[in-house]
């Protein structure tokens, strides 16, 4: 019997904004090392130095805990910010998302998707037909939390990242995020990027096309980034799929395949 899982989670800010967050699993043996990893990381963040930092455990039912599989990585290299988002709309359009709903997701990350034009907390919720957004809380938006690698899953990632030279917490995160939220019911697609000024790289995930990294989405220095999971139209519970993000435990136990970097438009 395997030992029971705790979900661990941070969120830091500063003058009263938000600069970080973290979630991961663990059992109840791993929880100070983990702790302890989340408030160095939130006192040296490059958004600043935390002034407060929440963390929040609780242990999961074990019932209830989901394996999956990660989905594919590949990167297709562009040679800056512009051909990135032009890269990563024509991807998004592939997958099913209308033009203008490419057009409001980028529009707003790119703007500051928060009413205050600073990054959001969460993600955006956006209609892929309509373009319509539907996340409640504009400010906040939706926050996916309780997902992890296994411990084995993690050293493979590990090792095959390390021979791509992208073994760092943005990638994996991410990947483990976008893998997340690809096995929630009615996502077409997810665009992202990152709001540390200092990583301009993004991605288009979708169940098709898998996790698609472009090195830039955004010119370095921009503090501006952020999330938008595209809906399919007509997705009839919101508050189920809401739920299904920020509560349901999702436990990747494998790996999916790890390709070497592409130029875009071969
Ligand atoms: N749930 C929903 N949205 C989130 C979450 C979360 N758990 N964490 C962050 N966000 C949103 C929020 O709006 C942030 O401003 C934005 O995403 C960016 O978060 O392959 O580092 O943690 O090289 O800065 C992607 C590329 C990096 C990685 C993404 O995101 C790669 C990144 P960050
Ligand atoms: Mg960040």
């Amino acid at each position: 019997m395997n030992s029971p899982l705790y979900s661990i989670r941070m969120r830091s800010a500063r003058g009263g904004h938000h600069l970080s967050g973290a979630e991961r699993l663990g059992s109840a043996e791993d929880l100070e090392q983990l702790a302890a990893a989340m408030v160095r990381r939130a006192l040296n963040h490059t958004r600043g130095q935390a002034e407060t930092i929440e963390l929040s455990l609780e242990i999961l039912d074990q019932a209830q805990v989901r394996c999956a599989e990660l989905p594919d990585l590949h990167t297709r290299l562009v040679s800056d910010w512009r051909q990135g988002r032009q890269a990563a709309a024509q991807l998004l359009r592939q997958a099913g998302v209308s033009a203008c709903a490419v057009d409001e997701a980028m529009s707003a990350i790119g703007g500051g998707a928060a009413p205050d034009g600073r990054s959001m907390r969460g993600a955006m919720l956006i209609d892929a037909a309509s373009g319509q957004r539907l996340e409640p809380d504009r400010a906040r938006g939706v926050r996916v939390s309780r997902m992890d690698l296994s411990s084995s899953a993690r050293q493979a990632l590990g090792d095959r990242l390390q021979v791509l030279g992208l073994d760092n917490d943005h990638v994996r995160e991410a990947l483990v995020l976008a893998g997340k939220v690809l096995t929630a019911p009615g996502i077409v697609a997810e665009l992202c990027w990152s709001d540390d000024p200092d990583y301009s790289a993004g991605y288009v995930a979708s169940p098709q096309l898998g996790y698609v990294r472009f090195p830039h989405l955004k010119p370095l220095g921009e503090e501006r980034g952020g999330r938008a999971f595209f809906i399919a139209a007509g997705t009839p519970d919101l508050q189920r799929l809401i739920d299904y993000l920020e509560t349901q435990p999702v436990l990747f136990d494998r790996i999916g395949q790890l390709h070497a970097p592409q130029p875009w438009g071969e």
